[in-house]
């Protein structure tokens, strides 16, 4: 056979998306290897950051021998994606280039991703083998309730679910009453949104007397964009009779579809014939064997747009060291719980405490010190932001107060596009250790 034919036994109920998903492991390596060998010499030869850094190490694109070489490479990070907004990083022309998707930088501005159309059936390849691997097939009804846009997670699942041959509903995000009527009229059988969104669904479900389990066809969720607990996924299994799977993404690597859990649950699969992993150490940035934890790094193989060598994650997990029963020879990561930097996901939206800084500074009348504070409740986090504001505004009339509350809400809605609670709060009332703010209080339990 040709080292890059992928085995396949047509006798196995696998779905033939999911063929790669079992390739012998050498097969893989050599696989890899030789997709890291291309993609090096044409991030050199394309990308001048790249080329720039690999220069100042002395490496050269044939200096890649073995898999274990990719730690000679530089490693990527947002802030270059921000320092290079917005597609300085990209590896094609723009004559090449299909479509841009952006994600929340750590300030106002967005990052911003340039796909091909390579990159685009590579990243609807990701989606669709997570589907096939939940069981989700050509005779499903995929609701997908994840926003469309510049946001991955609504198209990401819509070309997934049409390459599948699934019936596919762009609900998108939001309405949430038109939401569970066309799951019901249509007999959707799986959907696709945040954990915290479907519990919301459950929730405004339940008020108006719908029993998920007798008057709904649905079968499957596909959860991701935040992190989610083990009990959340009881939670949801036992309130409705579905099967919660887990899938997981990132703008910078794809999208959704960089890695899926299949029923065996021993982690999520990563698709890294396409995106190969690494674990760091994200305080040396030294390599960590498989089994240890540190941060995951992403280098997307067959990417043609803007690929990314070594890019940190800054999500912390660790890679499986035992096969999956269930026969995948590509490897497993623990489910994501926690990240090695500030950022934080509220109702699946990346948020940075230092949008919430830019936005408060468009204010004349407050200062730049918050806290932001957030609360689980039955159905969706709860997001409060408590600002101090300068002490004649107290001495104000009340009206002036609530206008004054209303133009910090508009400034950090327009920045991170959600509706957080605005406290004001009189000038050092934030209670302060060492002087310092402690600017984000997480009271959610992972
Ligand atoms: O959230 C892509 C996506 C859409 C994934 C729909 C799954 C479903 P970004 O907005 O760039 O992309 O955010 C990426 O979200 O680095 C993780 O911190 C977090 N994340 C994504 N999926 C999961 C998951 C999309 N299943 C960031 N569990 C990532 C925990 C997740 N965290």
């Amino acid at each position: 056979m040709a080292l890059f034919e992928y085995a396949y036994d047509v006798n196995t109920p696998v779905h033939p998306v999911s063929a790669p998903d079992y390739m012998p492991v050498e097969q893989l390596r050599a696989l890899q290897l030789h997709r890291l060998q291309q993609l090096v010499q044409r991030c050199y030869e394309k990308v001048p950051l790249t080329r720039k850094r690999m220069d100042e190490r002395g490496v050269r694109p044939e200096h890649i021998k073995t898999l274990k070489d990719i730690k000679l490479l530089p490693f990527m990070m947002k802030s270059d994606l921000r320092d290079e907004y917005p597609i300085g990083l990209a590896a094609s022309p723009i004559s090449e280039i299909a479509r841009f998707q952006c994600s929340s930088g750590t300030t106002g501005k967005p990052i911003c991703v340039a796909n091909t159309w390579n990159d685009i059936r590579v990243w609807q390849e990701g989606t669709m083998r997570c589907l096939a691997m939940y069981g989700i097939r050509s005779n499903d009804v995929l609701q997908v309730s994840y926003g469309y846009g510049l946001f991955t997670g609504g198209l990401g699942l819509h070309y997934g679910g049409e390459g599948l041959g699934c019936a596919v509903l762009p609900t998108s995000a939001g309405n949430t009453d038109r939401q569970l009527m066309l799951m019901h009229d249509l007999g959707v059988t799986a959907i696709a949104c945040t954990p915290s969104y479907f519990l919301r669904l459950i929730d405004e479900g339940q008020k108006k007397g719908i029993d998920f389990r007798r008057d709904m066809k649905l079968k499957h969720g596909i959860f991701g964009a935040e992190p989610w607990t083990q009990a959340m996924r009881e939670k949801i299994e036992d309130l409705t009779g579905i099967t919660a799977h887990d899938i997981y993404g990132l703008t910078e690597i794809s999208g959704p579809g960089v890695a899926g859990d299949c029923p065996h649950r021993t982690g999520l699969h990563i698709f890294e014939d396409h995106f190969y992993p690494e674990i760091i150490d994200p305080d040396t940035l030294e390599p960590l064997p498989d089994g240890e934890e540190g941060e995951l790094v992403f280098t997307t193989l067959t990417r043609t747009g803007m690929p990314m060598l070594r890019y940190r994650t800054r999500d912390l997990t660790r890679l499986s060291v035992n096969r999956c029963p269930c026969g995948r020879t590509i490897r497993t990561m623990d489910r994501i719980n926690a990240r090695s930097d500030d950022m934080l996901i509220v109702h699946g939206v990346n948020v940075f405490p230092s949008q919430i800084e830019t936005a408060l500074l468009s204010v004349h009348e407050v200062q730049p010190h918050y806290q932001i504070i957030l609360t689980p409740t039955e159905t969706m986090d709860k997001m409060e932001i408590k600002v101090e504001v300068t002490a004649e505004c107290f001495s104000d009339d009340i009206k002036s107060l609530e206008n004054l509350r209303k133009r910090v809400f508009s400034a950090v809605n327009r920045i991170i596009g959600l509706s957080p609670t605005i406290t004001l709060v009189e000038p050092y009332s934030l209670p302060r250790s060492e002087g310092k703010i402690k600017r984000v209080m997480d009271l959610r339990k992972r």
